[in-house]
């Protein structure tokens, strides 16, 4: 039996495989009752009976989002070791989880995208057969679940029943997956309610693949968090579908994240005419009460949650969050391109964030939190690297060991997260329950790059706007496998997020022009807070001072700002960017900007080779601006 073909309620029963003996929920033949099912769907419930029967669960339970469900799973998961409850003087309401070592990131080389045709996905994904990748994955769930209990969970991207959002249905055997999918989602009965018969929704097959029970009977002891060494991050972009096998963690795991809202949902908006991005959403309110609203794409652990949580330096600017890792974008009836966050809560990563870089967080932290892989101090609250100026003199690390500061070792694992609900942000807009979004005034692309991009230029048009976007690239982080601090392509900041080929991806994104009045195209920068100085020093101070390239970007849009041509595109002029108050040596602001054409022609030889192999399908356009830059650049001019 194959997975994922099975949301069909009218297809031909065929005989089952016999399962074991049932607890409590499941029928003798295997089958879920249908009584008391809080679902009549013919979809859901069959694909769920025929995922119970593949997985061979104990039990399944239908979630619904309730207070008490998640009292009830986060009380099991303390019981199980999963989770440690936290000092409630300290952490009201919080839980410390510890991955297994080996599952602490997005597994990029194990995620697949299975279409039809190989060139559907493109050079920058990893492509399968999707009937082989069917059969394959069959396998591997065939029993996957046995001892455990199988969860029903419905959610909602974007509030339930808005026109823009999106409905779909996890089933995990993970009840950390549960309590995460309840913060950072519209989880539970309002969502099951919502996908009534005809409805389309994402059917998302989650399994930790660690049972209880192997195939002849015999039982073996749980562990506080089971996983596989074989994992699968694996998508079906036409019929959207998506299959997980192996991890407990983050994206992995939480499949209404990367899996649906930016691999699934890309290939859908490619079709629909929208935009699904890896982009924070803020709206700024200026000291005149003038507000813009604002997208950043910025690769993984590279400052959206940060710039989504700014608490501006700069006198009587307001920043307020509407989303910290992912927007869709429509075009508007107004003529204007319209953003929502379809989630409903972060997943953060935890070091670098301090009450002096991001105090915001900091407060949203003090409850209500589930950390994973963070350091846990002996009052039983936690600590993370640059949480404060001084470590704690002792810690139990994320690995439950010993910890001094002088081990030599990382406390928190360089990719500990927070899961907190959005209502918990002390900035949080109320448009994150706006259903049919925000217009959006500019759009921001940025990385960490140590040398070349200035700290802001803005593009002349959309073409270049879309070229910057194509250009981006960043050192690699901790939020994937990977060697980090390595320089990698990562266009758009959807390198690894992108459903189908990335050159199309491209062409898609300069068709919004034909979409979205020329009036209501936002503007588009590029930012970079991490550029160093020759001796390896970062040059810009980050963090509550990025408001100062806010301001700037806000004025540009109001037309009050003044700018200078580069081959980049316009940078501010001499003293339209506020450096009032920063202890900023004059050299350094230079180099902030410093444009050196020999290391540029070398950058864009580069692109040109990562280019070559989108083939015929990068849009000439792309190929246009990058000629152009290289013209610029050695002409020595701004043309
Ligand atoms: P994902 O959730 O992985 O998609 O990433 P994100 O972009 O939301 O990551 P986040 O904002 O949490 O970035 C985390 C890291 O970036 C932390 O180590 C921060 O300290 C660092 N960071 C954020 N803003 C700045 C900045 O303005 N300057 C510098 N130097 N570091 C920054
Ligand atoms: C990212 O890696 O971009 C994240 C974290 O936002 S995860 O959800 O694990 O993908
Ligand atoms: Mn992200």
């Amino acid at each position: 039996m194959t997975p994922g073909v099975t949301v069909d309620p009218t297809r031909d029963r065929t005989p089952q495989p016999p399962v074991p003996a049932a607890r409590e929920r499941t029928g003798a033949a295997g089958d879920p009752r249908l009584e008391g099912l809080p679902t009549r769907n013919g979809a859901v419930l069959s694909w769920v009976r025929d995922t119970a029967r593949l997985t061979q669960p104990d039990e399944v339970v239908w979630c619904d989002g309730s207070q008490a469900e998640f009292d009830r799973l986060t009380a099991l998961m303390v019981r199980s070791g999963t989770l440690v409850p936290l000092n409630p003087e300290k952490r009201p309401g919080s839980f410390l989880a510890r991955s297994a070592p080996g599952d602490v990131a997005r597994v990029e080389s194990r995620t697949f995208i299975a279409s039809r045709r190989r060139e559907d996905a493109g050079p920058t994904n990893n492509w399968r057969e999707p009937e082989a990748l069917r059969e394959e994955l069959a396998g591997v769930f065939a029993g996957s679940m046995r001892g455990r209990t199988m969860y029903v969970v419905p959610f909602s991207m974007g509030p339930v029943g808005g026109p823009f959002s999106r409905l779909g249905v996890q089933i995990t055997d993970s009840p950390y997956v549960v309590a995460s999918m309840r913060t950072m989602t519209r989880m539970g009965s309002r969502a099951l309610a919502a996908i009534t018969p005809g409805t389309p929704f994402v059917p998302a097959v989650h399994s930790v693949g660690f049972p209880l029970v192997d195939a002849i009977g015999r039982s073996r002891e749980d562990v506080p968090w089971p996983c596989n060494d074989l994992k699968y991050v694996a998508h079906f972009p036409e019929t959207r579908e998506i299959f997980s096998f192996g991890s407990g963690y983050g994206g992995n795991a939480l499949l209404g994240k990367k899996c649906f809202a930016l691999r699934i949902a890309s290939a859908m908006a490619r079709e629909e005419g929208w935009l699904a991005e890896h982009m924070l959403l803020v709206k700024v309110t200026s000291p005149e009460q003038e507000v813009f609203h604002l997208a950043a794409a910025f690769p993984s652990a590279c400052g959206k949650t940060n710039l989504a949580m700014l608490r501006p330096t700069l006198p009587g600017w307001r920043v307020e969050t509407i989303g910290d890792d992912i927007a869709w974008m429509h075009p508007g009836p107004d003529g204007r391109l319209r953003a929502l966050n379809p989630e409903a809560g972060f997943f953060g990563v935890a070091p670098g964030t301090g009450w002096s870089t991001n105090s915001a967080a900091m407060e949203m932290l003090r409850e209500d939190v589930i950390f994973t892989n963070v350091a846990l101090t002996d009052d039983g609250d936690v600590w993370w690297e640059g949480m404060t100026d001084e470590p704690p003199a002792h810690l139990t690390d994320w690995q439950g060991r010993d910890w001094t500061p002088d081990c030599g070792r990382p406390a928190a694992h360089p990719n500990a997260r927070f899961t907190v609900s959005a209502k918990r942000c002390p900035s949080i807009a109320e448009e994150i329950d706006a259903p049919d979004g925000v217009p959006v005034d500019a759009i921001l692309f940025g990385g960490r790059r140590a040398g070349n991009v200035p700290l802001v230029a803005e593009a002349l048009d959309w073409g270049q706007g879309v070229f910057m976007g194509a250009t981006v690239s960043s050192e690699r982080t901790a939020a994937a496998e990977g060697a980090v601090g390595e320089l990698r392509h990562d266009p758009f900041a959807m390198l690894p997020f992108t459903g189908y080929h990335m050159g199309d991806y491209f062409a898609h994104w300069l068709s919004m022009r034909d979409r979205v009045a020329a009036a209501g195209l936002p503007r588009v920068y590029s930012v970079n807070w991490f550029r160093r100085g020759g001796d390896g020093r970062l040059l810009w101070p980050g963090f509550g001072e990025n408001s100062r390239v806010v301001e700037w970007i806000c004025r540009r849009l109001e037309g009050t700002a003044g700018a200078r041509h580069t081959p980049l595109g316009n940078v501010p002029a001499d003293g339209a960017l506020d450096l009032d108050g920063l202890d900023l040596a004059e050299q350094d602001v230079a180099e902030l900007f410093a444009l050196d054409p020999a290391a540029w022609l070398a950058e864009v030889d580069h692109l040109e080779e990562y280019f070559a192999r989108f083939g015929a399908r990068l849009p000439d356009e792309i190929t246009g601006h990058l000629a152009l830059l290289r013209y610029r650049l050695s002409a020595g001019q701004a043309v």
